[in-house]
């Protein structure tokens, strides 16, 4: 092998390697582990929040609500939950309800398939704001992005406003 043909060689060598890494690169974002996050429910100096309030995910990722103190629970605001009129979570996607956990340390978990803007509250706490978020994917339009209901107390629809203000940074 001459010089030239040598250096041909080396070239279309690394030329391989490059088109190798990249399709390594596309291969690992498209097989990426789904994810399990969590958000912690209240916390030691008894503040009514969720820790996160509010979270970006990929379809297929999983939250995990943990009872950090007192006792709390993470809602989906959806007709099939203590007949909340109006859903805020995408249309099709499925409600969840942990119900109130008491046990420090309890956990809920439900999966997310469906990519929009999800709102959750939790049932004792709803009326002080303690409200949640969680955007999957995309933050497309949905009820998720529709202004609080009417007759929301204070606290909850000025919580929910800023939620839906952060969801829409997103878009
Ligand atoms: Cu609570």
């Amino acid at each position: 092998m001459n010089r030239r043909s040598f250096l041909k060689a080396l070239g279309l060598l690394s030329l391989l390697g490059l088109m190798g890494a990249a399709a390594g690169c596309k291969h690992e974002k498209q097989t990426a582990a789904p994810k399990v996050w969590t958000v912690k429910m209240g916390t030691p100096k008894h503040e009514l929040v969720f820790v996160p309030d509010r979270l970006r995910i990929r379809p297929g990722d999983t939250v995990r609500w943990v009872l950090e103190a007192d006792a709390h629970s993470a809602t989906a605001y959806h007709p099939k939950n203590h007949n909340r009129k109006e859903p805020r979570i995408p249309q099709g996607a499925e409600p969840w309800d942990s119900q109130i956990l008491s046990t420090i340390g309890a956990s809920f978990s439900h999966t997310f398939t469906i990519e929009g803007v999800y709102h959750y509250y939790c049932i004792p706490h709803e009326g002080v704001g303690m409200v949640g978020a969680v955007v999957v994917g995309r933050a497309l339009d949905g009820p998720g992005l529709a202004p609080p209901q009417e007759d929301l107390p204070i606290a909850t629809k000025r919580k929910l406003e800023e939620l839906i203000a952060w969801a829409k940074e997103l878009k």
